[in-house]
Protein backbone atom coordinates (compact mmCIF):
# COMPACT_ATOMS: atom_id res chain seq x y z
CA UNK A 1 0.00 0.00 0.00
CA UNK A 2 1.22 3.38 -1.06
CA UNK A 3 0.66 6.45 0.72
CA UNK A 4 1.27 9.49 -1.52
CA UNK A 5 1.01 13.04 -0.52
CA UNK A 6 0.68 15.93 -2.67
CA UNK A 7 0.43 19.81 -2.06
CA UNK A 8 -1.40 22.44 -3.84
CA UNK A 9 -1.99 26.16 -2.99
CA UNK A 10 -4.86 28.68 -3.14
CA UNK A 11 -5.10 30.77 -6.24
CA UNK A 12 -6.80 34.12 -6.25
CA UNK A 13 -8.70 34.60 -9.22
CA UNK A 14 -8.48 38.25 -10.72
CA UNK A 15 -11.03 37.66 -13.57
CA UNK A 16 -13.96 36.21 -11.30
CA UNK A 17 -16.23 32.82 -12.07
CA UNK A 18 -19.42 33.14 -10.19
CA UNK A 19 -22.22 31.01 -12.12
CA UNK A 20 -22.47 27.66 -13.61
CA UNK A 21 -23.57 26.89 -17.32
CA UNK A 22 -24.25 23.29 -16.23
CA UNK A 23 -24.60 22.52 -12.64
CA UNK A 24 -24.26 18.85 -13.85
CA UNK A 25 -20.92 19.00 -14.93
CA UNK A 26 -20.04 21.55 -13.19
CA UNK A 27 -19.27 24.04 -16.25
CA UNK A 28 -18.47 27.47 -15.80
CA UNK A 29 -20.72 30.40 -17.40
CA UNK A 30 -17.65 32.71 -17.41
CA UNK A 31 -13.75 32.61 -18.38
CA UNK A 32 -11.62 33.13 -15.21
CA UNK A 33 -7.97 34.08 -14.57
CA UNK A 34 -5.96 33.44 -11.65
CA UNK A 35 -2.73 33.49 -10.06
CA UNK A 36 -1.52 30.42 -7.93
CA UNK A 37 0.05 31.56 -4.84
CA UNK A 38 3.00 30.41 -2.29
CA UNK A 39 2.69 30.39 1.28
CA UNK A 40 -0.67 29.19 1.87
CA UNK A 41 -0.95 25.56 1.14
CA UNK A 42 -2.96 22.23 1.39
CA UNK A 43 -1.23 19.02 2.14
CA UNK A 44 -3.49 16.40 1.48
CA UNK A 45 -2.30 12.49 1.97
CA UNK A 46 -4.46 9.47 0.11
CA UNK A 47 -3.94 5.54 0.95
CA UNK A 48 -5.46 3.13 -1.05
CA UNK A 49 -6.41 0.09 1.00
CA UNK A 50 -8.24 -3.29 1.45
CA UNK A 51 -9.11 -3.01 4.73
CA UNK A 52 -11.87 -0.36 4.63
CA UNK A 53 -15.53 -0.43 3.86
CA UNK A 54 -15.88 2.92 2.71
CA UNK A 55 -13.56 6.00 2.22
CA UNK A 56 -12.28 7.54 5.99
CA UNK A 57 -11.74 11.49 5.27
CA UNK A 58 -9.99 13.53 7.72
CA UNK A 59 -9.85 17.69 7.43
CA UNK A 60 -7.63 19.71 9.52
CA UNK A 61 -7.19 16.18 12.15
CA UNK A 62 -10.58 15.68 12.12
CA UNK A 63 -13.33 13.67 10.58
CA UNK A 64 -14.71 15.53 7.66
CA UNK A 65 -18.43 16.14 7.12
CA UNK A 66 -20.44 14.20 5.28
CA UNK A 67 -20.95 16.59 2.64
CA UNK A 68 -16.66 16.93 2.00
CA UNK A 69 -16.87 13.68 2.41
CA UNK A 70 -18.84 12.74 -0.33
CA UNK A 71 -17.45 14.95 -2.48
CA UNK A 72 -14.13 13.41 -1.83
CA UNK A 73 -15.65 10.28 -2.53
CA UNK A 74 -16.97 11.05 -5.77
CA UNK A 75 -13.63 12.29 -7.06
CA UNK A 76 -12.30 8.96 -5.64
CA UNK A 77 -14.93 6.47 -7.40
CA UNK A 78 -13.03 8.13 -11.12
CA UNK A 79 -9.85 6.77 -10.14
CA UNK A 80 -11.46 3.14 -9.19
CA UNK A 81 -13.14 3.45 -12.37
CA UNK A 82 -10.36 4.37 -13.86
CA UNK A 83 -7.73 1.06 -12.10
CA UNK A 84 -10.84 -1.35 -11.93
CA UNK A 85 -10.25 -1.02 -8.24
CA UNK A 86 -12.74 -0.96 -5.52
CA UNK A 87 -10.23 -0.30 -2.76
CA UNK A 88 -10.90 2.75 -0.43
CA UNK A 89 -9.17 4.85 0.81
CA UNK A 90 -7.60 6.84 4.08
CA UNK A 91 -7.44 10.94 3.16
CA UNK A 92 -5.94 13.17 5.10
CA UNK A 93 -6.35 16.78 4.16
CA UNK A 94 -4.64 19.86 6.41
CA UNK A 95 -4.99 23.25 5.48
CA UNK A 96 -1.86 25.68 6.46
CA UNK A 97 -4.80 28.90 6.63
CA UNK A 98 -8.53 29.48 7.49
CA UNK A 99 -10.96 26.69 5.80
CA UNK A 100 -13.58 27.81 3.62
CA UNK A 101 -13.54 31.39 4.52
CA UNK A 102 -12.92 33.05 1.11
CA UNK A 103 -9.51 31.94 0.93
CA UNK A 104 -9.84 29.23 -1.96
CA UNK A 105 -9.50 26.46 0.12
CA UNK A 106 -11.94 24.26 -1.85
CA UNK A 107 -9.12 24.96 -5.14
CA UNK A 108 -6.28 23.78 -2.92
CA UNK A 109 -7.63 20.84 -1.89
CA UNK A 110 -9.13 19.31 -4.29
CA UNK A 111 -6.06 20.14 -6.58
CA UNK A 112 -4.12 18.09 -4.00
CA UNK A 113 -6.58 15.85 -3.78
CA UNK A 114 -6.66 14.60 -7.56
CA UNK A 115 -2.86 15.19 -7.63
CA UNK A 116 -1.98 12.79 -4.93
CA UNK A 117 -4.72 9.98 -6.18
CA UNK A 118 -3.32 10.32 -10.11
CA UNK A 119 -0.43 9.66 -9.17
CA UNK A 120 -1.79 6.15 -7.03
CA UNK A 121 -2.48 5.02 -10.66
CA UNK A 122 -0.30 2.64 -13.15
CA UNK A 123 -1.00 5.04 -16.10
CA UNK A 124 -1.86 8.54 -14.44
CA UNK A 125 -3.86 11.27 -16.63
CA UNK A 126 -2.38 14.15 -18.47
CA UNK A 127 -2.97 17.57 -16.80
CA UNK A 128 -5.72 18.09 -19.28
CA UNK A 129 -7.28 15.21 -18.02
CA UNK A 130 -6.62 16.16 -14.50
CA UNK A 131 -7.77 19.36 -15.20
CA UNK A 132 -11.19 18.14 -15.88
CA UNK A 133 -11.39 16.17 -13.23
CA UNK A 134 -10.68 19.51 -10.70
CA UNK A 135 -13.29 21.72 -12.59
CA UNK A 136 -15.80 18.70 -11.54
CA UNK A 137 -14.67 18.63 -7.84
CA UNK A 138 -14.94 22.49 -7.93
CA UNK A 139 -14.98 24.85 -10.32
CA UNK A 140 -11.60 26.73 -8.76
CA UNK A 141 -9.37 23.34 -8.80
CA UNK A 142 -8.59 22.98 -11.97
CA UNK A 143 -7.07 26.80 -11.67
CA UNK A 144 -4.54 25.36 -8.69
CA UNK A 145 -3.02 22.82 -11.12
CA UNK A 146 -0.68 24.88 -12.36
CA UNK A 147 1.72 27.51 -11.53
CA UNK A 148 1.88 31.71 -11.89
CA UNK A 149 -1.21 33.18 -14.21
CA UNK A 150 -3.73 30.47 -14.99
CA UNK A 151 -6.63 30.83 -16.88
CA UNK A 152 -9.93 28.40 -16.51
CA UNK A 153 -12.11 28.35 -19.74
CA UNK A 154 -15.78 28.23 -19.92
CA UNK A 155 -15.48 26.23 -22.76
CA UNK A 156 -18.21 25.79 -25.33
CA UNK A 157 -18.69 22.28 -25.58
CA UNK A 158 -21.63 20.54 -24.16
CA UNK A 159 -19.79 17.57 -22.16
CA UNK A 160 -17.06 20.22 -20.78
CA UNK A 161 -14.25 18.63 -22.65
CA UNK A 162 -13.33 22.72 -23.46
CA UNK A 163 -13.83 23.95 -19.95
CA UNK A 164 -10.20 23.22 -18.44
CA UNK A 165 -7.68 25.28 -16.76
CA UNK A 166 -4.48 26.52 -18.70
CA UNK A 167 -1.24 28.10 -17.49
CA UNK A 168 -0.66 31.10 -18.98
CA UNK A 169 2.30 32.95 -17.93
CA UNK A 170 4.72 31.12 -15.28
CA UNK A 171 5.65 32.98 -11.94
CA UNK A 172 9.02 34.51 -13.41
CA UNK A 173 6.99 36.27 -16.57
CA UNK A 174 6.03 38.89 -13.87
CA UNK A 175 6.56 38.45 -9.73
CA UNK A 176 3.38 39.62 -7.93
CA UNK A 177 3.16 39.43 -4.54
CA UNK A 178 -0.23 39.46 -2.44
CA UNK A 179 -0.97 40.55 1.39
CA UNK A 180 -3.91 39.01 2.72
CA UNK A 181 -5.85 41.11 5.14
CA UNK A 182 -7.79 38.48 7.09
CA UNK A 183 -11.33 39.93 8.63
CA UNK A 184 -12.74 37.08 10.01
CA UNK A 185 -11.53 33.39 10.83
CA UNK A 186 -15.17 32.15 10.88
CA UNK A 187 -16.15 29.74 8.11
CA UNK A 188 -19.04 31.42 5.44
CA UNK A 189 -22.67 30.70 6.08
CA UNK A 190 -23.40 30.67 2.02
CA UNK A 191 -20.64 28.54 0.39
CA UNK A 192 -20.29 29.75 -2.88
CA UNK A 193 -22.25 26.81 -5.05
CA UNK A 194 -24.95 27.41 -3.08
CA UNK A 195 -24.42 31.50 -3.86
CA UNK A 196 -23.78 31.35 -7.33
CA UNK A 197 -27.35 29.38 -8.07
CA UNK A 198 -28.82 31.47 -5.97
CA UNK A 199 -27.76 34.81 -7.86
CA UNK A 200 -28.31 32.73 -11.37
CA UNK A 201 -31.90 32.40 -10.09
CA UNK A 202 -32.64 35.41 -9.04
CA UNK A 203 -30.27 38.43 -9.83
CA UNK A 204 -31.77 41.05 -12.17
CA UNK A 205 -28.26 41.68 -13.77
CA UNK A 206 -26.95 38.28 -14.22
CA UNK A 207 -26.63 38.64 -18.03
CA UNK A 208 -24.91 41.72 -18.00
CA UNK A 209 -22.34 39.98 -15.81
CA UNK A 210 -21.90 37.39 -17.80
CA UNK A 211 -21.59 39.21 -21.00
CA UNK A 212 -18.99 41.52 -19.50
CA UNK A 213 -16.84 39.22 -18.13
CA UNK A 214 -16.32 37.72 -21.44
CA UNK A 215 -14.50 41.48 -22.27
CA UNK A 216 -12.81 41.83 -19.11
CA UNK A 217 -11.16 38.69 -19.49
CA UNK A 218 -9.06 39.71 -22.93
CA UNK A 219 -8.27 43.23 -21.15
CA UNK A 220 -6.79 40.76 -18.09
CA UNK A 221 -5.11 38.76 -20.39
CA UNK A 222 -3.32 41.25 -22.35
CA UNK A 223 -2.43 43.12 -19.09
CA UNK A 224 -0.37 40.58 -17.85
CA UNK A 225 1.42 39.92 -21.54
CA UNK A 226 2.42 43.69 -21.36
CA UNK A 227 3.01 43.88 -17.69
CA UNK A 228 0.88 46.84 -17.46
CA UNK A 229 0.20 47.28 -13.46
CA UNK A 230 -2.37 49.90 -13.99
CA UNK A 231 -4.43 47.91 -16.32
CA UNK A 232 -4.53 45.01 -14.80
CA UNK A 233 -5.20 47.17 -11.47
CA UNK A 234 -8.84 48.49 -13.52
CA UNK A 235 -9.64 45.14 -14.82
CA UNK A 236 -9.45 43.15 -11.72
CA UNK A 237 -11.42 45.75 -9.36
CA UNK A 238 -14.42 45.91 -11.78
CA UNK A 239 -14.75 42.33 -11.91
CA UNK A 240 -14.70 41.79 -8.32
CA UNK A 241 -16.84 44.38 -7.80
CA UNK A 242 -19.08 43.89 -10.99
CA UNK A 243 -19.22 40.13 -9.06
CA UNK A 244 -20.24 41.21 -5.83
CA UNK A 245 -22.74 43.89 -7.25
CA UNK A 246 -24.50 41.05 -9.09
CA UNK A 247 -24.25 39.15 -5.64
CA UNK A 248 -25.79 41.67 -4.00
CA UNK A 249 -28.90 42.41 -6.51
CA UNK A 250 -29.78 38.83 -5.72
CA UNK A 251 -32.73 38.25 -4.01
CA UNK A 252 -32.42 37.89 -1.22
CA UNK A 253 -29.19 39.70 -1.73
CA UNK A 254 -25.51 37.88 -0.79
CA UNK A 255 -23.02 39.94 1.11
CA UNK A 256 -19.46 38.05 2.15
CA UNK A 257 -18.12 41.47 3.06
CA UNK A 258 -17.99 43.00 6.53
CA UNK A 259 -17.50 46.73 7.70
CA UNK A 260 -13.65 46.24 7.85
CA UNK A 261 -13.76 44.93 4.36
CA UNK A 262 -15.24 48.25 3.10
CA UNK A 263 -12.41 50.11 5.13
CA UNK A 264 -10.03 48.09 3.63
CA UNK A 265 -11.00 48.73 0.01
CA UNK A 266 -11.11 52.73 0.67
CA UNK A 267 -7.39 51.92 1.83
CA UNK A 268 -6.22 50.40 -1.00
CA UNK A 269 -7.71 53.32 -3.19
CA UNK A 270 -5.78 55.40 -0.90
CA UNK A 271 -2.86 53.98 -0.80
CA UNK A 272 -2.88 53.71 -4.53
CA UNK A 273 -3.21 57.48 -5.11
CA UNK A 274 -0.47 57.93 -2.39
CA UNK A 275 2.10 56.34 -5.40
CA UNK A 276 1.77 52.61 -4.18
CA UNK A 277 1.43 50.03 -6.76
CA UNK A 278 -1.40 47.84 -5.36
CA UNK A 279 -5.06 46.88 -5.73
CA UNK A 280 -7.46 44.72 -4.37
CA UNK A 281 -9.79 41.83 -5.02
CA UNK A 282 -12.25 40.38 -2.65
CA UNK A 283 -13.67 36.64 -3.25
CA UNK A 284 -16.94 34.62 -1.67
CA UNK A 285 -15.69 35.97 2.41
CA UNK A 286 -15.08 39.12 3.81
CA UNK A 287 -11.05 38.76 3.44
CA UNK A 288 -9.37 41.07 1.45
CA UNK A 289 -6.35 40.52 -1.61
CA UNK A 290 -3.98 43.21 -2.21
CA UNK A 291 -1.96 42.72 -5.24
CA UNK A 292 0.95 44.57 -5.50
CA UNK A 293 4.32 44.72 -7.50
CA UNK A 294 6.90 43.08 -5.06
CA UNK A 295 8.57 46.51 -4.45
CA UNK A 296 5.56 48.25 -2.59
CA UNK A 297 4.47 44.76 -0.63
CA UNK A 298 5.94 45.40 2.93
CA UNK A 299 5.17 48.93 2.87
CA UNK A 300 1.16 47.68 1.90
CA UNK A 301 1.39 44.98 4.51
CA UNK A 302 2.68 47.64 7.45
CA UNK A 303 -0.36 49.74 6.33
CA UNK A 304 -3.10 47.44 6.17
CA UNK A 305 -1.99 45.25 9.33
CA UNK A 306 -2.95 49.18 11.48
CA UNK A 307 -6.37 49.02 9.88
CA UNK A 308 -9.11 48.46 13.12
CA UNK A 309 -10.70 45.06 12.36
CA UNK A 310 -7.67 43.01 10.86
CA UNK A 311 -7.06 40.32 13.08
CA UNK A 312 -3.35 39.61 10.71
CA UNK A 313 -1.79 39.63 7.16
CA UNK A 314 -0.54 37.08 5.29
CA UNK A 315 2.38 37.72 2.41
CA UNK A 316 2.67 35.58 -0.47
CA UNK A 317 4.18 35.30 -3.48
CA UNK A 318 2.93 33.61 -7.04
CA UNK A 319 3.63 29.88 -6.28
CA UNK A 320 3.94 26.67 -7.95
CA UNK A 321 1.90 24.23 -9.42
CA UNK A 322 0.03 20.99 -7.56
CA UNK A 323 2.74 18.36 -7.04
CA UNK A 324 3.68 14.90 -5.23
CA UNK A 325 5.91 16.04 -2.62
CA UNK A 326 6.09 11.84 -1.12
CA UNK A 327 5.58 8.19 -1.87
CA UNK A 328 5.75 5.95 0.78
CA UNK A 329 5.31 2.44 0.85
CA UNK A 330 3.00 1.46 4.36
CA UNK A 331 1.85 -2.38 5.22
C1 LIG B 1 -13.21 32.61 -8.15
N1 LIG B 1 -14.91 31.88 -6.49
O1 LIG B 1 -13.13 32.81 -9.37
C2 LIG B 1 -14.56 32.82 -7.50
C3 LIG B 1 -14.67 34.15 -6.85
C4 LIG B 1 -15.46 32.52 -5.33
C5 LIG B 1 -15.54 33.95 -5.64
O2 LIG B 1 -14.27 30.14 -7.69
O3 LIG B 1 -19.25 25.50 -7.04
O4 LIG B 1 -15.64 26.87 -4.62
O5 LIG B 1 -17.24 24.22 -6.29
O6 LIG B 1 -17.36 25.17 -8.61
O7 LIG B 1 -14.68 26.35 -6.92
C6 LIG B 1 -15.38 29.61 -5.72
O8 LIG B 1 -15.76 28.54 -6.49
O9 LIG B 1 -17.16 26.67 -6.61
C7 LIG B 1 -14.81 30.56 -6.69
P1 LIG B 1 -17.77 25.32 -7.16
P2 LIG B 1 -15.71 27.02 -6.11
O10 LIG B 1 -12.22 32.27 -7.45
Amino acid sequence: MKKITAIAHPNIALIKYWGKRDTALNLPATHSLSITLNQLETRTSVRFTDQLAADRVCLNDSPASAAFSQRVSRCLDTFRSLSGSSKFATVNTVNNFPTAAGLASSASGFAALLTAANASLVRPLDKIQLAILARQASGSAGRSLFDGFVIQHRGERDDGGDSVAEPLYSRDHWPLEVVIAITSENEKKTGSTDGMLHTAATAPYWQSWIDQSATDIQAATSAIRRRDFAALAAVSEASCLAMHAVMQSARPGLLYWNGTTVELIHRIRELRTSGLSVFFTIDAGPQLKAVCLPGDAEAVETDLAAVPGVIRTLRCQLGAGARVVSTVDEQ
